[in-house]
Formats: C-alpha cells, structure tokens, sequence
C-alpha cells in the first residue's frame, strides 16, 4: 500500500522527521511518501496559522487521489483540516490528534497531553471533546516552546518536553503521554523510556491505523458528512480550488 503522509506546516525538516518516524513503523510493503505544501505558514501555532495551512493540504489530498495513495496521514496535533480532507478523499484519512487519543485509550484509562505553547492548549482540549475522549484527557498542558524550537539543534526544547512530561504523570497520574507536536515525533522512544510510561507520538499512531484501515478494506464513507464536495464556482484566487 501506499500512505501519503502531509506535514501541513511548510517547514521541511519537520517534513523530514516525521517521515522517519513513519517509515520506522510502515510495514516493509508499505510505501511511506510524506510531503508539506508550498505555500502557507511555517508553523501551526493556533486557529489562524491552521485556517491558512489547510489549502494547501488540501491540494495535495486531491493530488494524492488523482495518484492511487491508498490512505493519508495529517501529520499536525491540530488534525488541521481532517473534515475537509475526508470530503476530497475516498482512501482512508487519519489526523495524528484522533490517533494518538484512541491508541492511548486502549493503553490506560487516562492520560495527559504536552504540546509546545499556550494557545495550542485549547484547541487540543477541543478535539478531546470532538473525540469523545474528555474522560480520558487528564489535562493538556504546554511546555511553553515555539514549535521551530523542536527542529533547532542544541535547544532545550525536549528537555523542556521531558519536564512537563514528568509533571504530568506526577500531578495528573496521567497513565499514558501524548506528545501534543508532530515535531515532537522523534522523543518519544527516548521520554517512554525515561518514564516508564507509554508516551505516544501520533505520527507513528497514525500510519499504523492507516494500514489497519486499509488492511480492513474500509474506505471514509461518502453518504453523508465527508460527501464529496459540491461542484460550483470559487471566485478570485480560490477559483483553483473549487470542486468540479
Ligand atoms: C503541529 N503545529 O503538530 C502543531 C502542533 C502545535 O506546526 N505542527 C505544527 O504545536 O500546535
């Protein structure tokens, strides 16, 4: 099978690292091709950096369609844009937030998130609701760094996510971690380890659903809610994207 895999952001070391993530759990037939797009923000770091990313995730959605890819990963802790994306794909589509929540929640009965700042806090508590997982989410909290911190070299920005994950499973008694970045994806071997609690990184959650979902032979459901969008003009410079 093949999974595209979309970095929604437009930074491509971050693009980089989630594609080891993921090739490090695909199955060997599995085809792992991971790509952000070439407009938009640099980081997703509330609402309007996300409103402004998911044009140009949808694109490559629509791309990934025309191309055969027989499922996709959003790889932002906002599932930036999953609802629009299920409606342009038939292939299966799996935003990391959803995944990390429903794989921690078949490894204990609560846990915490750790995301990077403040303004993500509420958005992840959102999505715990959308999930139906507000009775697992302990709290969501933030280690108070920049996304981009996580890609500079010599930052103390995984420390800085090592201590506010050992806050969370000391004041919390979070019984699982969610590490609330995709650029985080790289720390969560290491922070499962030093903890000795199960610390998820949604990227890799992610691709394993995905191949779980198309291994089931199941395909996003085109009755209703994800429908494939209605044909009709977009003015002005959307006119590119408007559904045929
Ligand atoms: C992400 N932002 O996973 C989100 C998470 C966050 O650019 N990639 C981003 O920190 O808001």
């Amino acid at each position: 099978m093949k999974i595209l895999v979309i970095n929604p952001n437009t930074t491509g070391s971050m693009t980089e690292k989630i594609g080891v993530a993921a090739r490090a759990v695909a199955n060997p037939t599995t085809e792992i091709v991971t790509l952000n797009p070439n407009k938009g923000p640099v980081s997703i770091e509330g609402h309007y950096d996300g409103a402004y990313a998911v044009p140009g995730m949808l694109e490559l959605v629509r791309q990934g369609e025309a191309e055969g890819y027989d499922g996709y990963v959003i790889a932002c802790f906002d599932d930036t844009g999953l609802d629009a994306a299920r409606e342009v794909a038939r292939s299966p589509v799996i935003g990391i937030c959803e995944a990390a929540m429903y794989t921690a929640a078949m490894l204990g009965t609560s846990f915490s998130v750790v995301t990077t700042l403040p303004r993500s806090i509420g958005i992840i508590e959102q999505l715990a609701m959308k999930y139906g997982m507000e009775r697992f989410c302990r709290k969501v909290r933030s280690a108070e760094i920049p996304v981009l911190a996580l890609e500079a070299v010599g930052s103390d920005a995984a420390c800085r996510v090592r201590d506010e994950v050992k806050n969370a499973i000391a004041q919390d008694r979070a019984e699982c971690i969610l590490l609330g970045c995709a650029g985080m994806t790289d720390l969560a071997q290491w922070l499962s380890s030093e903890t000795g609690v199960p610390v998820i990184d949604g990227v890799a959650a992610a691709v394993k659903l995905v191949e779980a979902l198309v291994g089931l032979g199941v395909t996003t459901s085109k009755v209703g809610s994800y429908s494939f969008p209605l044909p009709k003009p977009y003015i002005g410079d959307f006119a590119q994207f408007q559904p045929q």
